[in-house]
Order: C-alpha cells, then sequence, then structure tokens
C-alpha cells in the first residue's frame, strides 16, 4: 500500500477530460484498517505504475521482469491498475455507510462483462500512463490486452443488458450493487467441425482472475431440501421454520466497477458456492465418507456452469438451485452485511430496490418473506407490504415458451416452505382478484400464480407481477405487448403497475473503448463531454451536411474495416475481401430472429450470378458476417448453423462470384469480438418478426457506430426508426397487427414459395444440395419447415426483404447519401446511452436519485 503524500501525484487527464476526473488523487479520506493513514491510490505516473506494476510482477507473481510470461505481465498489470480504484471503492463504501442513502440492487443470473482491463483503464484516466510504462518495460500493451480471456457470464442480449446498466449506475453516480452468480464455466466456446457446432468449456478462471477479491470469510449459508415445521414462540404466537437437509455456502467475490472518471466504485458481488463444513462433518461423523463428498459435489456444482439455453427454460432443478442460492446470499449479504446492525427492518423500503432480472430471481420474492416472517418474527402482512415495496421486475421476452415456470413437485422438494409462501400470496391474491372481478372465476383461475395444467407449476412471471411494485419491458412495443398480451389481466387489475424503459448501452465500452477514432471524430468535433451526456451527439448532425467530415468519417470506417479484417485473420484465419459492404448479422442463433431470412438474401444473390440472371459486375460486393451461438440442445438452430457454413463455403470458394460476395462466420462470437465487429459495419440486420425481439441491444450499438439499419417493426428498431428517421432505415416486413392477422387466417408458407420465382429458386437451390455437396438430407429439416410450418414467417416477409435489400445498394452506390445517413444515425442515437435508461428506472420505478 502506497502511502504518498496528498498532492505529489497530478492526475493525469485523459482525452476524454472530465473535470469530475480530479476528485481522483491520493487526498481521500478513507482510513487504512491499520490506522496508517489514508487509503491512497499509487500516483497517476508512468513512474507510479511501473512500481506498481513490477511490485505485483515481482511479489504477487513472484518473477523477474526478464523471466515473466505475457500471462504473468497481464496479471501484474491488471492488479496494479486494480490498486488505482482500491481507494475509491472504500471511499464510496464509506460514503455509503455515512449517508444511509436509498440503493438499488440488481439480481441477475447472467452479466456478460466483456473484458476489463481497458474499461478499467478508461475509467481511472490511466490508458496512456500504462501504456507508456509497459512500454518502458519491454511489453507492447495491445499483448497484455489480448491475454484477458472475458468473463462470459452471460448468453446474450439479458447479461449484456445487465453488464451496461452497472456501469451506467456507477459513473451516473448511483448508489448500487449488482448480485450474480461466479459460474466456473461461462458460456461455451463455440468451434465448428465440419461447419456444425461443437462446445466447449470456457474455462475462463484457468489462467487466473485478477479483477475479482473473494471474501470467504462473508460466506453466507444457504439451505435446500427438508421440510417445515410449526411451533410455538415465547409469546405464544404459532410459527414456521424450515428445517432444510442440506447447505451450501456462497463466498462473494466483489468485482470493482468503476463510474467513469467520477471517483466512484460501485461493487458488483457474484457468489460462488462451496460445501458446508458443517454439513460435511456430520456425514463424516456418520461415517459415510462417499456421501460426504457427493454432498461438496452437490454444493460446487451450484456455481458450476451458466446454462446456455436463453429461451428455452429446462426446467432442471440445478437451474432452480443457481437461482435460490444466490439471491438467498444477496438478500442475506444486504440485510446482515450491507445494512447497518441497528437497522430498522420496518424501514427496508426506503433503503433498498431489487430489480429482477427477467424471471430468474424471483425466488426471492418468498425468500424476502421468509426472512422476514420466519427469521426476524414479523406479522405476515406487514412482511408482504414491505416486500411488495422492494421488488420491481423487468420482463425480457415474448416468447411463451421463455416464460419460466417451476412444477410444485420440483420447488415444493428443493424448497417447501418457500412453495407454503408462495400458496399462502396466491390464496390472498385470488381473494382481490375474486373481490375485482365478482363471480369471474375463470379469471381467477388464468391468473393463478399456480398453473393447474399440463403440471402444477408456478407461473414465475405471475408471481413477479403480483409482488412488485412495478412492472416494465424493455421497449415501447414490448412494454404495449406485454400489457395487451403476455399479462392482460393484471394490467386490467393493476394499470399503474406496468411501465416501460426503453434498453440502452453502455457508450463507455461500446463507443469510446470500441471505436477510438470515431471518438476521436466526435470529441474533435462538438468538444468533450458527450459519453456522460450522449443526447449531445445531437451536435453533429449539421456536420452531415459537411462534406470534409463526411469524408472523415468514412475514413473512420475504412479503419475500422482493416482492423477486423485483421483481427479475423488472426484469430480465425478468415480473409475478409477489401472495399466491400460489410452487412452484419450478430446475436444469439434462434428462429424467430431469423437467420434464415438472411441466408436466403445471400442464396438469392449467388442464384442471379450463377444463373446468369445478372452480371458479377452489377452485384454491390457485400461481405456478410454472421456471428452466433446455438443452445447446445436447441436442434434446428444448429442444422441453420451448419448451413450458413456451407453457404459460405459455397460461395466464398466459386470463382464466378470472384469474391465481390463473400460470407464469414467467426465462431465464438463474444463481447471481445463485437468492439470490434460492429465499429466496422455498414449494415445492421434487425430482421426479427414483428412482435418476437423483446428489444435488442446490438441495434443500438450498430446505430451508435454509423451502420444503417435493415429492420423490421420490431422491439427498440421501432424506436431506433423514429429518432433517426425513416429515410435513414430500410424497413421491412409485417408489422405486429399483420402478423396476428396473417396468423388468425391461417399461414400457408407454400404460397409464398408458389407465388415469389426468387424465393422458389432460392430455397430449391437449398434443398438440391447446392450447399451440401449434393446432400439433400442434410438440409431436409430446414427446407420442410420452411415450406410446412414457418413459424417466424420467413417466406412471408422475403419480398419486402429483397426489395429492401435492393434499397441498401442504391444508397450505398451513392457514398456521400450513405455517410450523411450514417452520420444522421449517429447524431440522433444518443436515446440509446444506458445512462439514461438509467434515469428512466430511478424516476419510473426506482425513486432514487443519483448522489451529488
Ligand atoms: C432459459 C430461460 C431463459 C429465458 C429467457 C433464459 C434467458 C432468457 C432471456 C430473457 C433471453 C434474453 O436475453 N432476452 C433478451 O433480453 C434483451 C435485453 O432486454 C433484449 O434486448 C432481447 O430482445 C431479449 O431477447
Amino acid at each position: 500500500m502506497s502511502t504518498q503524500p496528498a498532492g505529489s501525484a497530478a492526475p493525469q487527464m485523459s482525452d476524454e477530460s472530465n473535470p469530475r476526473f480530479a476528485s481522483y488523487g491520493p487526498e481521500l479520506p478513507v482510513t487504512s484498517p491499520l490506522a496508517l493513514g489514508p487509503v491512497v491510490s499509487p500516483p497517476h505516473t508512468v513512474e507510479g505504475f511501473v512500481k506498481e506494476f513490477l511490485h505485483e510482477l515481482n511479489y504477487g507473481q513472484g518473477v523477474a521482469l526478464s523471466r515473466s510470461s505475457v500471462n504473468d505481465q497481464y496479471l501484474a498489470s491488471a492488479r496494479a491498475v486494480r490498486s488505482y480504484l482500491m481507494a475509491q471503492w472504500l471511499e464510496t463504501q464509506r460514503r455509503q455507510r455515512e449517508t444511509q442513502a436509498k440503493s438499488v440492487a440488481y439480481l441477475s443470473a447472467e452479466y456478460l462483462l466483456g473484458r476489463q482491463f481497458d474499461n478499467a483503464l478508461l475509467a481511472t484516466g490511466l490508458t496512456d500512463t500504462v501504456e507508456k510504462g509497459l512500454a518502458a518495460c519491454g511489453i507492447d500493451i495491445d499483448v497484455v490486452r489480448a491475454q484477458e480471456i472475458e468473463p462470459g457470464l452471460g448468453n446474450g442480449g439479458l447479461g449484456r443488458l445487465a453488464a451496461c446498466f452497472v456501469d451506467s449506475l456507477a459513473s451516473m453516480n448511483v448508489s448500487a450493487i449488482g448480485y450474480g452468480i461466479r459460474y466456473e464455466f461461462g458460456i461455451f466456446r463455440q468451434t465448428f467441425v465440419d461447419g456444425r457446432q461443437v462446445e466447449q468449456p470456457d474455462t475462463w478462471l484457468d489462467l487466473g482472475s485478477p479483477w475479482e477479491v473473494a471474501h470467504p470469510e462473508n460466506s453466507v449459508q444457504v439451505g435446500f431440501g427438508g421440510r417445515t415445521e410449526t411451533y410455538t414462540d415465547d409469546d405464544g404466537v404459532e410459527r414456521t421454520r424450515w428445517i432444510p437437509d442440506s447447505n451450501v455456502k456462497g463466498i462473494p467475490h466483489n468485482y470493482l466497477v468503476p463510474g467513469y472518471q467520477n471517483g466512484r466504485v460501485n461493487t458488483l458481488r457474484l457468489w460462488s458456492a462451496v460445501a458446508t463444513q458443517s454439513f460435511d462433518l456430520a456425514i463424516f461423523n456418520s461415517g459415510d465418507y462417499t456421501a460426504a463428498v457427493r454432498a461438496q459435489t452437490f454444493a460446487e456444482n451450484i456455481s458450476k456452469v451458466l446454462y446456455p439455453e436463453d429461451s428455452t427454460p429446462q426446467g432442471r432443478e440445478l437451474r432452480l438451485q443457481q437461482q435460490y442460492f444466490f439471491v438467498a446470499c444477496s438478500i442475506s449479504d444486504f440485510l446482515n452485511y450491507v445494512l447497518p446492525a441497528d437497522f430498522d427492518i420496518t424501514k427496508l423500503p426506503e433503503r433498498i430496490i431489487f430489480q429482477l432480472n427477467d424471471t430468474h430471481p424471483v425466488i426471492a420474492i418468498p425468500e424476502l418473506m421468509r426472512v422476514l416472517v420466519d427469521d426476524r418474527g414479523m406479522a405476515w402482512d406487514e412482511a408482504w407490504a414491505i416486500t411488495q415495496q422492494c421488488f420491481a421486475y423487468t420482463c425480457h421476452t415474448l416468447l411463451p415458451e421463455a416464460l419460466e415456470v417451476w412444477p410444485t413437485e420440483l420447488l415444493g422438494k428443493l424448497l417447501p416452505r418457500h412453495l407454503e409462501i408462495i400458496y399462502r400470496i396466491n390464496d390472498e391474491f385470488l381473494a382481490e382478484v375474486r373481490k375485482t372481478f365478482p363471480g369471474d372465476e375463470l379469471k381467477a383461475r388464468n391468473m393463478s400464480i399456480i398453473a393447474e395444467y399440463p403440471e402444477r407449476s408456478v407461473r414465475m412471471a405471475y408471481l413477479a407481477t403480483v409482488a412488485g411494485a412495478k412492472v416494465n419491458g424493455v421497449a415501447e412495443l414490448h412494454s404495449q405487448l406485454l400489457r395487451d398480451k403476455v399479462l392482460p389481466d393484471f394490467s386490467a387489475m393493476w394499470p399503474e403497475k406496468f411501465t416501460n424503459v426503453t434498453n440502452g448501452v453502455t457508450p463507455r465500452r461500446f463507443i469510446k473503448l470500441a471505436n477510438p477514432l470515431l471518438s476521436t471524430l466526435i470529441t474533435d468535433t462538438i468538444g468533450v463531454g458527450w459519453l456522460n451526456d450522449l443526447e449531445r451527439l445531437r451536435e453533429l448532425e449539421p456536420y452531415a451536411e459537411d462534406p470534409e467530415f463526411r469524408a472523415s468519417f468514412r475514413e473512420v470506417k475504412a479503419a475500422n474495416k482493416v482492423r477486423l479484417r485483421a483481427l479475423l485473420e488472426q484469430r480465425d484465419g478468415l480473409v475478409l475481401p477489401e472495399d466491400a459492404m460489410l452487412d452484419v448479422m450478430v446475436k444469439r442463433l434462434h428462429e424467430y430472429k431469423r437467420q434464415l431470412l438472411k441466408v436466403l438474401h445471400i442464396v438469392a444473390l449467388y442464384d442471379l450470378v450463377v444463373s446468369g440472371q445478372a452480371k458479377i459486375e452489377d452485384i454491390t460486393p457485400r461481405t456478410f458476417v454472421f456471428g452466433a451461438k446455438a443452445a447446445p440442445g436447441y436442434r434446428m438452430a444448429k442444422e441453420i448453423i451448419h448451413l450458413i457454413n456451407r453457404v459460405a463455403e459455397t460461395v466464398n470458394n466459386d470463382p464466378r462470384v470472384d469474391g465481390r460476395l463473400a460470407v464469414a462466420f467467426p465462431p465464438n462470437y463474444n463481447v471481445t469480438l463485437a468492439e470490434t465487429l460492429i465499429p466496422a459495419a455498414d449494415l445492421s440486420e434487425q430482421i426479427s418478426l414483428a412482435g418476437k425481439e423483446a428489444s435488442g441491444t446490438g441495434n443500438m450499438k450498430f446505430a451508435l457506430n454509423g451502420a444503417l439499419t435493415i429492420g423490421t417493426d420490431d422491439g427498440a428498431n421501432v424506436e431506433i426508426r423514429q429518432l433517426v428517421g425513416d429515410d435513414n432505415f430500410f424497413l421491412f416486413g409485417l408489422s405486429e397487427p399483420q402478423v396476428e392477422e396473417l396468423q388468425a387466417k391461417g399461414y400457408r408458407p407454400s404460397a409464398f414459395y408458389e407465388s415469389n420465382e426468387s424465393l422458389r429458386r432460392a430455397i430449391d437451390l437449398i434443398a438440391s444440395g447446392a450447399f451440401t455437396g449434393g446432400d439433400r438430407e442434410a438440409v431436409g429439416p430446414i427446407v420442410g419447415d420452411l415450406l410446412y410450418n414457418d413459424r417466424f414467417m420467413v417466406l412471408a416477409d422475403y419480398q419486402s426483404y429483397i426489395e429492401a435489400q435492393e434499397r441498401v445498394d442504391e444508397r450505398y452506390a451513392d457514398p456521400d447519401a450513405w455517410s450523411r445517413s450514417a452520420i444522421l444515425n449517429v447524431a440522433r442515437s444518443g436515446f440509446f446511452s444506458s445512462d439514461r435508461a438509467m434515469t428512466d428506472y430511478m424516476d419510473r420505478i426506482w425513486h432514487v436519485s443519483p448522489r451529488r
């Protein structure tokens, strides 16, 4: 620990200089536990960093610089950078203990964080210092950067959103804590073998994990199974207690969440599970050694692996164990450790709001009831009144199969007391329903938290809606459909409960870090300060008419494409053609997202060329890039991946195409790849069937980086189009009401096949085995599904999509027109900052405000 005297270290300004950055420095009034004076950051100088770095290398890693591996250098750099955040972190907590301000606890089973190193450098303003310091040690910072394996503790949009939100909360100086699970294996690493997806374990912890601080001494014990019993307490009151038959211990791992150059460092607390000693001992003493080892395995399994399903819950016991494990740890941590010992628990709603990120943490509701009623002896009604003010629920889906339900048999076996509590909540709720809708027994059955068919189970979304103070969707259209289609009876009963907060993304990671050239161009044009006030991008609007600015903007895009080419060549051995439109579709592989529509477009273009209907010179050169993981058990999604790879192979190797059309599918799309891919994109594919994509957040990242969107009126696309303007967005496809209408009158995909020649030729070409070496069976399931089922109306939207793509080509042929639109996309997308989303949550749901 450095004890540099106050004022000796002038903080370095980053290029995004921010006056609040001056609050950094060694003069922080945090008292060291050893009473050696204030805890201070190392000096923000090259020498200061080098000293810290060498200290970590020599004493932390135990190696000399001359003998150090890249991994040593990465770990030491990371720990050195982390040490700059520690004083701020301690100070943030001290201030919070002092003010006892109302906090937000974000409960999320997933956090798709992305790499930490650059983000920490940006937050501390140390980028240049560290680069120079490492260079002085003969180390290339880019080599160190590349050593970090991103913590992939999420599947897709929902997990990445949680990561953006914690970034924004810290950057906006909001008192907040994120709670989640420290999975030992995050989202699988995707590889392709013969074009098919093969999953590899994500061993992200193997080479060390320098960003976390574990606190085993603050571990929390969580029970599972067993039974409940009633007893009469000393005051003669009848009470219930839960006697679990097994326990696991949750160990908190703190991740520092630095605000953007504002001196705040919030906490992300991720729990890992280990066996409890007491439990082990009991079994050991009984002489059953193997049972004791089994108990150990049971415990450690809980935080072992992230479930890779991002829409169809498997209803697995382990998943419910994970959910209960992390929320029980988090509630206990908050009540017993974060809150002061003398806290008046009846004041809980003044001090905390738990935001439920989808239904995954909803078991927290009966858990808080259990703690208040059983452990703290509170009367049911009072506990319920408190609980109802402490939770709010965000829904992230519209697909019926993605709404979690837990069979009561499973839930009752694992959490018997919680099931009793849920039943009582439901009884009282249904009494209220019957009062509101007298005589309407059907209504009561429809709204019941307990479903009876196909098996008796708990509808977690209903439980969250009944208990939550607020329920929100994640884009305007989604929130409307949530009210009208998913929870209509609830919105009729409690209209004021429902609200919308359109998603957002953090501009720190997705503009500043991902696109440094664009960031510099923006700062050179409108000055500093836009990174935490993203509506200021509006000031770029007039420059869309400035030929010089447009030229600079194009240069940035071109340089980003060069950077992407280099990365894909080095990462995957993929060599992209130069000077082509970059047409990108990156997101989880799911039928509703309609990667198949994109495939049909590519195949149709290919067909035009090889059938001689079009001259190759008349085709706009395009490189199509896909990135997508399929859930390992999702057969159709995996077939689609295979087809994309086969089409890529065929198109890329056909001399008639002459490289003017190319398809690249780099495996293992993740946050790190996104950061290079998105800034290089010209065209953003957001082509889900209207009414299926809750929001999308990739769509926002592309628009902010100056890609134009081709998209349906779905999710946040609707708002993107409204903001950037119809002229700067390529809209196509059925609207949500039109989808409903077509569904109602009976959708026949074959009718579209029969009446559209280009579509028919494209499907026939796939069906003929042209892309699968003559193998028709390999494409049978896809072709069959398209022609006879096509749940997501790919065929119905085909013609409209092709026509929109023709408009894309036309616009692209005029570079000035294209860049004008691209610049306007950037200038008008400031709304999609997650800072704005946080403001909306604070105003509409949390009723908290930023500090100072
Ligand atoms: C296996 C159970 C399950 C069910 C749903 C796991 C995960 C989910 C998530 C809700 C899937 C998800 O990530 N949803 C996405 O959330 C994003 C953030 O709000 C939205 O932008 C996406 O549209 C939505 O699909």
